[in-house]
Order: structure tokens, then C-alpha cells, then sequence
């Protein structure tokens, strides 16, 4: 049987290996409309610290291979379509709770459903085309940053 010290080291080697980092992208709604300042601004004075940052566009089959894990959803081929429609900005971003707290910041993927403040309620136009993307979980917040990021392209 595990002794209470043994629980209190196993606890904080699981918090030790908690990323405090997300993957961005201001997708592209939101660069046509000219809203990239704000929205990296808005992230910045939250506390964000930019670790890596591009301005790219995503051909159709990168847009399709980054969203993958939708492919199997009827609006996967709108998604795919949008996504590569023109540019993007990506970025790493760091702040403690990353992943939790900027999904909160962004609010829910429904602008309509988002709370007041939040950059979907303030920049969106609509469920599909929702302003800015956020990771889910630290394992995808990795996986989504190197995909578009060098270790050279990183602070
Ligand atoms: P994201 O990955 O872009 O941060 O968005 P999310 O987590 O809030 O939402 P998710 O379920 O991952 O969906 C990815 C993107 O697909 C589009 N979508 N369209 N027409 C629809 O029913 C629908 N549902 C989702 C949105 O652009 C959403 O952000
Ligand atoms: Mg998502």
C-alpha cells in the first residue's frame, strides 16, 4: 500500500509534466476582417507570452490534415475549405493553465453561446467560422505547435 508521501510525489511529478503552453491560430474571418491586431493584442494584455508566431495559409490539404480528427463530421469539408481559404496566424503562447485558460478566453465555438468579452462573442461571425482556434488538451496544444513550428522558429 502507497504511504501519503508516496501520493504527494506522484501528485506533483503529474503537475510537474503539465504544459503551461497552447497552439493559436486567428483563423481566417478574422485576418479578412483586419481583426489580428486586436485579437494578439487582447492576447497579450491577458499575459500571454508569444513563444512563436507566423502568418502562413494553409493549403486545403494541410487545413484537412490539422483538423483530421474531424473528418468524419458533415461540416468537415466547409471546415477544410474555410481554414484554407486565406491566410492565418499561428502562435505558440505561454501562460500558466494555457490550454484551460485561453479556451476560456476565446469562449464557446458558437459565438452566439459565448460569453460576453470573450474574442469569439467579440470578433466571430458564426459557428463555422468562429475567428480563432484554441488546443483541447496539452497533448494536442504539442502536437498542433509542431506543426507549424521549428524548434529554430521558437523563443
Ligand atoms: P477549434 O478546434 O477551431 O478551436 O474549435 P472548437 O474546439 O471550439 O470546436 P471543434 O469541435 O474542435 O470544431 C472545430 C471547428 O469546426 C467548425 N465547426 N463547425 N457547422 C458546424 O456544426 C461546426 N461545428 C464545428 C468550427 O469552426 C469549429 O471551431
Ligand atoms: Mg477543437
Amino acid at each position: 500500500m502507497a504511504k501519503v508521501g508516496e501520493n504527494i510525489v506522484v501528485l506533483r511529478a503529474k503537475n510537474g509534466t503539465m504544459s503551461n503552453r497552447t497552439f493559436t491560430m486567428i483563423k481566417p474571418d478574422a485576418m479578412v476582417k483586419g481583426h489580428a491586431g486586436a485579437i494578439l493584442d487582447r492576447i497579450i494584455k491577458e499575459g500571454y507570452k508569444v513563444v512563436a508566431l507566423k502568418q502562413t495559409r494553409l493549403s486545403a490539404e494541410k487545413a484537412g490534415e490539422f483538423y483530421a480528427i474531424h473528418a468524419a463530421r458533415p461540416f468537415y469539408g466547409e471546415l477544410v475549405s474555410f481554414m484554407s481559404s486565406g491566410p492565418i496566424i499561428a502562435a505558440i503562447l505561454e501562460k500558466a493553465d494555457a490550454v484551460a485558460e485561453f479556451r476560456k478566453l476565446i469562449g464557446a465555438t458558437d459565438p452566439a453561446k459565448a460569453d460576453a468579452g470573450t474574442i469569439r462573442k467579440l470578433f466571430a461571425s458564426s459557428l463555422g467560422e468562429n475567428a480563432i482556434h484554441g488546443s483541447d488538451s496539452d497533448e494536442n496544444a504539442k502536437i498542433e505547435g509542431d506543426f507549424f513550428f521549428s524548434g529554430l522558429e521558437r523563443i
